[in-house]
């Protein structure tokens, strides 16, 4: 090429805008001869980028673990590690936690049966010596472009993973906040109803036992009215509670509405579930609330519930209204007998 010609060029590289300007950028030159390296690195000056050198495959490695290049211009025949294993090492570890993408320019004396082998093992560009110091300019430039690109496009990627997590995380929110009662914590209605029709299903299919709770505080609007509405949402969270660690973690335990509370007894026969109901039962009547009065009055308020229980398979109960009824009619009926009960 003239000299004229050369010098043209050079000027067009240095004029092509900031979206082409890489200088800064780390550039490991690898061979084992020194006056090539001295060449190689003399003739990529003129951008500005910072340099690196290696004499070896091993020191190359080495300068790639302390420092990630930009880009590597790498000899293919070298004593001990030759370029293309070193290519073939950095390769492999281009994914994540690893050197991440580094583009390789290998060089060789020899002809075409090393440029396909160079190639084949995941070199991106390959110069054969002697060659141009503008076109290995150009090269380095045109990968330094790849560079960049793949970096952003592994940025992106990041940026999208994060918000995808992100995402993800708010639909659970949202999903175990359409299912939970606001004042209690517990389950909402809805949700019972949802798991009621599954669970009623799997009891049928497998003839296992599935019993129905309802468990309503007795005279609760006395509570209300004699202490107040706020300190009765007190004894709602207390109640929820007191159930809540009382029975199984299996038990589905849900506030039903107002001061009514429901629960689901997977795997309980009649037995178990009247058992579960008089500890719920026992531990409500054992409750002691602190009530703050006006002039620093504090008393002691203690309460009840009535407990109504229904359990499948029962001929009678063919589906999950009328297993509800079922418990709605037990609970009444221990309304009805005084309270402070468990029927079934
Ligand atoms: P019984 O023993 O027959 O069940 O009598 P009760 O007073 O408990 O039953 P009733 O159905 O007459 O009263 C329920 C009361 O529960 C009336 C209502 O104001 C109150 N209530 C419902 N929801 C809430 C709530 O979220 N917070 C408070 N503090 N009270 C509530
Ligand atoms: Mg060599
Ligand atoms: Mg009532
Ligand atoms: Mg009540
Ligand atoms: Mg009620």
């Amino acid at each position: 090429m003239p000299e004229a010609e050369r010098k043209r060029m050079l000027e067009v590289a240095r004029r092509s805008g900031p979206a082409n300007d890489f200088s800064g950028r780390t550039v490991l030159i690898v061979d084992d001869d020194p006056a090539q390296v001295k060449h190689v690195r003399e003739g990529l000056a003129p951008h500005g980028y910072v340099f690196k050198e290696a004499l070896d495959g091993a020191q190359a490695l080495s300068a790639i673990r302390a420092g990630r290049p930009d880009l590597i211009v790498m000899d293919v025949e070298m004593p001990g590690l030759g370029g293309v294993e070193v290519c073939r090492i950095v390769k492999a570890n281009a994914g994540e936690g690893g050197f991440g993408f580094i583009p390789v320019i290998l060089m060789t004396a020899r002809q075409a049966a090393g440029k396909v082998e160079g190639l084949e093992l995941g070199a991106d560009d390959y110069l054969v010596k002697p060659f141009d110091m503008l076109e290995l300019g150009a090269r380095v430039k045109s990968m330094l472009r790849l560079k960049a690109l793949q970096d952003a496009l592994v940025e992106k990627n990041r940026e999208l993973e994060w918000a995808n997590r992100e995402l993800d995380r708010r639909r659970q929110e949202l999903l175990a906040l359409s299912r939970t009662d606001a004042l209690t914590g517990l389950f909402n209605r809805r949700y019972f109803e949802e798991r009621l029709s599954e669970e009623f299903m799997r009891s049928r299919r497998y003839r296992s036992p599935l019993s129905l709770v309802m468990l309503d505080i007795d005279h609760f609007k006395n509570i209300n009215d004699s202490y107040g509405h706020p300190f009765g949402d007190e004894v709602l969270r207390a109640v929820a509670q007191t159930a809540r660690s009382t029975l199984r973690e299996v038990d589905l335990l849900a506030r039903y509405g107002g001061e009514e509370f429901i629960a689901l007894l997977p795997e309980a026969a009649p037995q178990d579930a009247l058992r579960a109901c008089e500890r719920v039962r026992e531990a409500i009547e054992k409750l002691e609330l602190p009530w703050q009065g006006p002039g620093g009055v504090t008393r002691m308020v203690k309460l009840t519930a009535s407990l109504g229980v229904a359990t499948v398979p029962a001929d009678d109960l063919q589906e999950t209204e009328a297993l509800l009824r079922a418990a709605d009619v037990s609970l009444y009926s221990a309304k009805g007998t005084g309270r402070n009960r468990v029927h079934q």
